[in-house]
């Protein structure tokens, strides 16, 4: 994987993110504040910020406790939900200890009936999160049950949440979304400034780090140096473009990434969780009632959780055409019924309506199928 080589202080310090974080999600609880897990895009960040609590992603990427989770839970289950219980049944996660609550959501079947163990051990709450994102409502529901978790945060850690912080929460998150917006459409650019390698770990390293005023200067500076340098003439090499798609990718399944770009392509948009899927919409500020311009972004996004769920081809038909794509992967992990199911939709609509090849791939937190990965990917690309 060809990566810019005269950036790794940047890179690094977004990949060491994850593992750095731990050393300040102690300094931050030291001083007493809450701390707020979470395992799902879906979760309203600016409830808990306008209380000054900070806000970690419990979303494990890793196989190491899998097997711990397997004594409580199937076998056959896709391996974000096991891994991150098994992390969190193990204390094996720093920011599962800290956490001093955990919100879920009502989304997959797997991940809704997990909450119920997890509850045995962690104090969990669940947001009822309706299957659709049309009609009153839906809407209607979806805007109680943000005000129901804005109650619940008051009453646990005894706070008043006024409607003027969660507008300078907010303003905060939109201002950290288009930082990190910006910083990924350097994907459109053709040929490439940065691998798809380097822009995943600046998102999934973004998630780790507390102090988001400095999160969204450091991102910033990042994208502006690394324009500047492409436009005196530091760029890649030209590639096939791949958009990927599907389930959350970060950790372990970075090997995807991997296989891609060691292959002879590069990964130019992340539309799945860890990407645009979160990060595109902004919440709207004009509007005066918060819950309600919550609900709106929020409710939007387009997770195969929802059914109908067009917003995920409104945003692909968008990104393949913004970001030159070639090929769509679409990354699936193993027993995620609700991607998998959709992975039909995806296809017709990538091969009939963009006329572009399409492949999905189903993997899990081990490292065993890489080589398999890599002949797929080698033979995909060939044909590109
Ligand atoms: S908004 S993608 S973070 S639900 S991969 S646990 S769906 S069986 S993670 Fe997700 Fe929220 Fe949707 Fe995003 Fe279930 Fe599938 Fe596992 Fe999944």
């Amino acid at each position: 994987m060809e990566i810019r080589k005269d950036l790794p202080e940047i890179f690094e310090d977004f990949s060491e993110a994850r593992r750095n974080g731990f050393i300040s999600a102690k300094q931050f609880k030291d001083q007493n504040k809450p701390m707020i897990g979470t395992f799902c895009t879906y979760m309203p960040q600016e409830l808990p910020l306008a209380m000054g609590a900070a806000v970690v992603s419990l979303c494990a990427t890793s196989d190491e406790t899998i097997a711990d989770a397997e004594v409580d839970l199937p076998r056959n289950l896709c391996p974000l939900i096991k891994s991150s219980y098994g992390f969190g049944k193990t204390d094996k996660c720093p920011y599962f200890y800290f956490s001093d609550l955990v919100v879920g959501e009502t989304t997959c079947d797997g991940k809704k009936k997990m909450y119920e163990h997890m509850g045995q051990f962690k104090d969990v709450y669940v947001m009822q999160l309706p299957n659709t994102q049309f009609g009153d409502q839906a809407f209607e529901l979806w805007k109680s049950e943000i005000v129901k978790l804005k109650e619940l945060l008051e009453e646990k850690f005894d706070v008043e949440i006024t409607e003027d912080a969660i507008k300078s929460a907010i303003n905060l998150k939109n201002r950290e979304r288009s930082a990190l917006k910006d910083f990924y459409s350097l994907g459109k650019l053709n040929p490439p400034a940065i691998s798809g390698g380097d822009i995943l770990k600046v998102l999934y390293g973004s998630t780790f780090k507390f102090n988001r005023e400095d999160t969204i200067e450091e991102v910033k500076n990042l994208t502006s140096r690394i324009l500047d340098e492409y436009n005196s003439g530091k760029k890649l090499d030209s590639k096939p473009r791949i958009l990927i798609t599907g389930c959350p990718i970060g950790g372990v399944t970075e090997k995807v990434v991997k296989a891609i770009e060691d292959n002879g392509a590069y990964v130019v948009f992340f539309e799945n969780c860890m990407g645009a899927k979160a990060i595109e919409e902004n919440v709207s500020e004009d509007n005066n009632d918060v819950y309600a311009a919550l609900a709106e972004k929020y409710l939007s996004i387009g997770c195969s959780c929802m059914t109908p769920n067009p917003n995920r081809i409104t945003m692909l038909n968008k990104a393949i055409d913004e970001y030159k794509v070639d090929a769509v992967v679409d990354v699936l992990l193993q027993a995620c019924h609700t991607y998998s199911v959709e992975t039909l939709t995806i296809k017709q609509f990538v091969n009939k309506e963009k006329n572009i090849p399409y492949m999905s791939i189903e993997t899990d937190y081990s490292t065993s199928d890489v080589g398999q990965l890599n002949t797929r990917m080698s033979a995909f690309i060939e044909m590109l």
